[in-house]
């Protein structure tokens, strides 16, 4: 690489420890998502602070240190792990002389350089414009290419955010119409299928869990994965055939991450649909991530978010080929299951995935057909 091309995405990270959990581990996560939004971190600024500095959240003399960093390191982009309020990163612009971006806008960047379906890159405009719209900032390149290449926005007067709010407004209407008809779309292919009572699951999971991987192994599809954070931003749905059970309807989903920014959740809520409508979950678990019970929790908390949080949940611990754990199902204390221990990657333990799969499958048919003892039938439901 040149050493121009090399300045262009060098990228300098700060991370300040607030005396929260997993600290470092979120260092780990903000190293992967700056690389998997294609910038090089060249180096990692850390400090301890009680609560964030007003003006610069760094306080001034960690800011001077980032200013040295980025001098050394030719840095193109600051990256904070954390939310910056709109004037803070203004002010960390001028005083570091460089782009600074915040957790939100790291992830809207992976996001926008993921999507790939239409229906992707609208809801990945709409997250963008509306945090965009809050904060009239240099940076912001993709408003001025619609716009015809003006140059940043930094520095134009009051008059002019004005106009550019009224034009941000606008487009974020036309976005949510369009999304609105893929959305009813969408929803006459799931009354399809409700009709036709197919078992429908849904992979959900933390970002990098393996759930594409999984999907493939499960489905045989060529889903994109990777070692990176946010391989997957399309729902993809397959259907999958079970020896003696039939078809059921599997889809893979972009995946939840700790802090998952508000608008994100907001404008991926038609993708998630597909999540809410399932009749069961399987959480997808890095089981050898130091973090997973952490990662677990903040899946769960998007869940609850886009109102997905009472659907029948099946632990999937994969991974275990990197870990002491063996293949293995667990139940619950009234005996339905609640965990399956398995390796996407080296196949160990699908075949279990696939025997409890039919098994909540039978359960649901007998449900649907046999309606009326509905609590006896509980009681019974698994032996
Ligand atoms: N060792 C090991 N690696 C795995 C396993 N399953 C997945 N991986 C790896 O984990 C990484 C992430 O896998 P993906 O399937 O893309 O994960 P994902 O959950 O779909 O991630 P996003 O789409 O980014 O949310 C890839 O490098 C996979 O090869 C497994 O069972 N064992
Ligand atoms: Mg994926």
């Amino acid at each position: 690489m040149s050493e121009r091309a090399g300045r262009a995405n060098a990228a300098v990270l700060v991370g300040l420890d607030f005396g929260a959990d997993g600290y470092s581990e979120g260092l780990e996560e903000l190293r992967l998502l700056t690389e998997s939004s294609g910038l090089d971190p060249r180096a990692l600024i850390q400090g301890k602070r009680q609560r964030p500095d007003p003006a610069l959240y760094a306080g001034s003399g960690k800011a001077e240190e980032i200013a040295a960093a980025v001098r050394e390191h030719h840095a193109a982009v600051v990256v904070f792990n954390h939310e910056l309020s709109p004037g803070q990163q203004r002010n960390l612009e001028q005083k570091l002389g460089c782009a600074v971006l915040d957790r939100t806008g790291l992830i809207l960047g992976i996001f926008a350089r993921r999507a790939r379906s239409h229906e992707g890159k609208l809801q990945v405009e709409l997250a963008q414009l509306e945090y965009a719209s809050t904060r009239l900032v240099r940076g912001w390149t993709h408003l001025e290419r619609q716009r015809g290449g003006r140059g940043f926005l930094g520095g134009m007067g009051e008059t002019q955010i004005e106009v550019d709010r009224r034009l941000i407004g606008n487009r974020v209407k036309v976005l949510k119409d369009k999304l609105a008809q893929f959305k009813r779309r969408r929803d006459v292919q799931r009354r399809a299928r409700v009709r036709g009572e197919v078992l429908s699951v849904s992979l959900v999971g933390y970002t990098n869990a393996g759930k594409s991987t999984l999907f493939n192994a499960l489905t045989h599809a060529g889903s994109y994965t990777a070692d990176q954070l946010f391989a997957t931003l399309d729902t993809t749905t397959r259907r999958l055939y079970l020896e003696g059970t039939g078809n059921l309807v599997l889809s893979d989903t972009v995946g939840f991450i700790r802090d998952l920014p508000h608008g994100l959740v907001a404008s991926f809520r038609a993708t998630l649909e597909e999540t809410v409508h399932a009749d069961l979950l399987l959480h997808v678990v890095d089981a050898s991530s130091s973090v997973r019970a952490q990662q677990i929790e903040a899946v769960n908390t998007v869940l609850a978010e886009i109102g997905a949080d009472a659907i029948p949940q099946v632990l999937v611990w994969n991974k275990i080929d990197l870990t002491p754990l063996l293949p293995g199902l667990e139940r619950d204390e009234y005996g339905k299951i609640c965990r399956v221990s398995l390796s996407a990657k080296s196949g160990a333990g699908l075949d279990i995935l696939r025997t409890a799969l039919a098994e909540v499958a039978a359960a649901k048919k007998s449900a649907a057909t046999n309606r009326e003892p509905e609590q006896h039938h509980r009681d019974t439901y698994v032996t």
